[in-house]
């Protein structure tokens, strides 16, 4: 799905801020980005965001718990019912203007990449093409014992189907807390981060590792950082240019003021 013109520029106008001419200029010179996404960029779509409150039956859970392999292994029932309760949130919900206007961006620059720390599958719904998703897909699975792949359908299951090949317990495919990230993807953000012109953070806080490192090593390898987010991060101090606002707002602005239609 491409990002519609009407879709990108109607919200341009609502910018709370001016973006500087010298930047301006500088992102139409660039010839990598690279964008680093949290749940932040999701908000809009309304799926709640990790440092937010749960809603309803998980308000009394912290995301931090549930999401970790000891959980699983304690709870394999809560754990599966706590993500069945995301994917339908989320399959309820469609990609805001903030995912698309990354989509948008991708077609306007020669490399771009997206790293993102969403299992939502929002950006792909987008249209974006280039995408690391670095902590996996809540609506992909695989057995927790021998690792073998697990179809789609486990989505219909109301606690963790059994392996068709070992019988072991089927989970979501997305990192838990305390697990190593797949190493071809981590390999490639890192890449990511190192070899580009600018580093668009959005929408996240910069707490969870090794996400956070990216902006350091992408500042290191003399990117410059531009932070879209409508409150402080953890990286916001090592930050050259903060886009203090929504994405849904702050994104389709900036490529509609810096890739005029
Ligand atoms: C690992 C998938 C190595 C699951 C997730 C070093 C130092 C300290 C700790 C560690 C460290 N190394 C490892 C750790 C432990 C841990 C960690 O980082 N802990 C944190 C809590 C400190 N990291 C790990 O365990 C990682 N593994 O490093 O392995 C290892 C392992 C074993 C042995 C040796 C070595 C794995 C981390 C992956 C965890 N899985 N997700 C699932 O989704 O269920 S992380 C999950 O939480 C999300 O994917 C996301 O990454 C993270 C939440 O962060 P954000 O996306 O930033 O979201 P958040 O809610 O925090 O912030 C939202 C932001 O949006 C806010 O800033 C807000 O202002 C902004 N916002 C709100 N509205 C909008 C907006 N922005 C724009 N527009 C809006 N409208
Ligand atoms: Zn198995």
């Amino acid at each position: 799905m491409a990002a519609t013109d009407n879709s990108l520029s109607n919200t341009a106008s609502r910018l709370p801020f001016q973006i500087p001419e010298k930047l301006i200029h500088s992102l139409r010179q660039a010839q990598k980005i690279t964008a680093l996404t949290g749940a932040g960029i999701s908000a809009e779509s309304g799926i709640p965001t990790f440092r937010e409150a749960q809603s309803g039956l998980w308000a009394r859970y912290n995301p931090e718990d549930l999401a970790t392999p000891q959980a699983f292994e304690r709870d394999p029932d809560l754990v599966w019912r706590w993500y069945d309760w995301r994917r339908k949130l989320i399959a309820s919900t469609r990609p805001n203007p903030g995912h698309l206007a990354l989509a948008a961006l991708e077609q306007k620059v020669a490399q771009f990449a997206l790293i993102t720390q969403n299992v939502d599958g929002l950006h792909a719904a987008a249209g974006s093409q280039s995408i690391i998703e670095l902590h996996g897909n809540i609506f992909r699975f695989y057995c927790n014992r021998c690792r073998r792949p697990a179809p789609a359908s486990a989505a219909q299951a109301q606690s963790p189907p059994q392996c068709a090949y070992c019988r072991g317990m089927i989970r979501p495919d997305v990192v838990w807390f305390g697990e190593q990230l797949d190493a071809s993807r981590l390999d490639a953000a890192v890449k990511a981060a190192k070899s580009c012109d600018f580093f668009l953070l959005i929408g996240t806080s910069g707490f969870v590792q090794p996400a956070a490192s990216f902006p350091y090593l992408a500042s290191k390898a003399g990117a410059t950082l531009i932070e879209i987010n409508p409150a402080a991060s953890a990286v916001s101090t090592i930050v050259e240019h903060v886009l203090r606002g929504p994405a849904g707002e702050v994104l389709p602005g900036l490529v509609q003021t810096v890739w005029p239609a």
